[in-house]
């Protein structure tokens, strides 16, 4: 494809979700967890202040890449920084690093709820000890926790999976959605809006969804069960980074790659490769460089008696093999360490 063309497909796809101003997101060193300290002055109304990120996964890439480019927001405001994350995606899992929180009572805490109701006791306690509480990419549905809530706009993002897919699909066959588990804000978006979408197509058969608890060997033997269930399956969608591994694992296991259709989203290294491999054919990819800086910002806001912005999307963008190697679309690929 020209490549003047290639550009237009990208900036087509760069409005996904709300379009708002980005900032440009930088990174320190470290990994996954992540601290720092800068120096504010006095006069700033910052002296002191302190930011404690909690990721839902501290090995998962989109988290990384929150991470790194809120640490450099944070060290670039005079801010002190810590970051952490949980081990796998689970409530019993994170609720220690939250309670770690509520002890040490930073200013600050960002946090990526790994569940929509489970933890949100302890937020909210946290939150009435003064912390000012942001949420990131994943939320609870207690409107009263959280000054702001940042994140794509994941029913969109659902919706455009299940457009690219039906079209992969010469919009005929069947297709299973595989995503974390039930009760997880983001994922259950994506979910509603790829079902919502699918229902324009008549000759697609949509088949239960199945959830992975994030784990990529469950999601390799699931696709491949369905597989055996299904022979006329024609495509997947996959909710998260983790199973799209499984998946793209599974499908190469089954010698299915390519024949089976995969919309995937995030943008994680792996799931690059398993684009250019042609294992992968749509990568639904978010910014998390920009859900970290600007809940950074917004926080700072929150410090300084300084409005704050209580809903904020960040934008997405479709990312095929025609576009992959486009300047736009570089911004949106994840990183695995700052
Ligand atoms: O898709 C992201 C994130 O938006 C979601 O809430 C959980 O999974 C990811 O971290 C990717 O693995």
């Amino acid at each position: 494809m020209a490549r003047g063309t290639d550009r237009r497909t990208a900036r087509a796809l760069l409005v996904l979700g709300a379009v708002v101003p980005l900032a440009v997101a930088g990174c320190s060193s470290g990994s996954g967890s992540a601290s720092g300290s800068g120096s504010a002055s006095g006069g700033s109304g910052l002296a002191g202040k302190s930011i404690t990120l909690i990721t839902g996964v501290k090995s998962d890439p989109f988290y990384i890449t929150m991470t790194c480019a809120a640490q450099a927001e944070a060290k670039a405001k005079g801010i002190k920084f810590t970051a952490d994350g949980s081990a796998q995606w689970d409530v019993s899992v994170q609720r220690p690093l939250i309670d770690s929180v509520a002890a040490a009572r930073p200013s600050g805490l960002m946090i990526s709820p790994v569940d929509t109701a489970a933890l949100t006791p302890s937020l909210k306690q946290i939150q009435s000890s003064g912390t000012k509480v942001a949420l990131v990419d994943t939320s609870v549905t207690d409107t009263s926790v959280g000054v702001t809530r940042i994140s794509s706009d994941n029913v969109k993002g659902g919706q455009v999976a299940a457009d690219a897919l039906a079209k992969e699909m010469g919009e005929k066959g069947s297709v299973i959605v595989i995503s974390v588990k039930p009760g997880v804000s983001t994922t259950d978006d994506r979910i509603k809006g790829f079902t919502q979408e699918m229902a324009k197509y008549p000759n697609i058969k949509v088949v239960p969804t199945l959830y992975d608890d994030d784990l990529p060997a469950t999601a390799a033997s699931q696709i491949q069960s369905t597989l055996a269930a299904h022979p006329d399956l024609g495509g997947v969608f996959a909710g998260n980074t983790n199973t799209a591994q499984g998946i793209a694992t599974g499908l190469k296991q089954a010698n299915k790659q390519g024949a089976v259709k995969v919309v995937a989203f995030d943008a994680e290294p792996d799931e690059v490769t398993a684009l250019k491999a042609n294992t992968i054919q749509v990568l639904v990819a978010q910014d998390p460089a920009a859900i970290g800086t600007q809940a950074v910002d917004q926080l700072v806001n929150a410090f300084q008696g300084k409005p704050v912005t209580p809903s904020i999307g960040t934008t997405m963008v479709a990312i095929t093999s025609q576009n992959i190697d486009d300047p736009a679309v570089a911004k949106y690929l994840y990183k695995g360490a700052c």
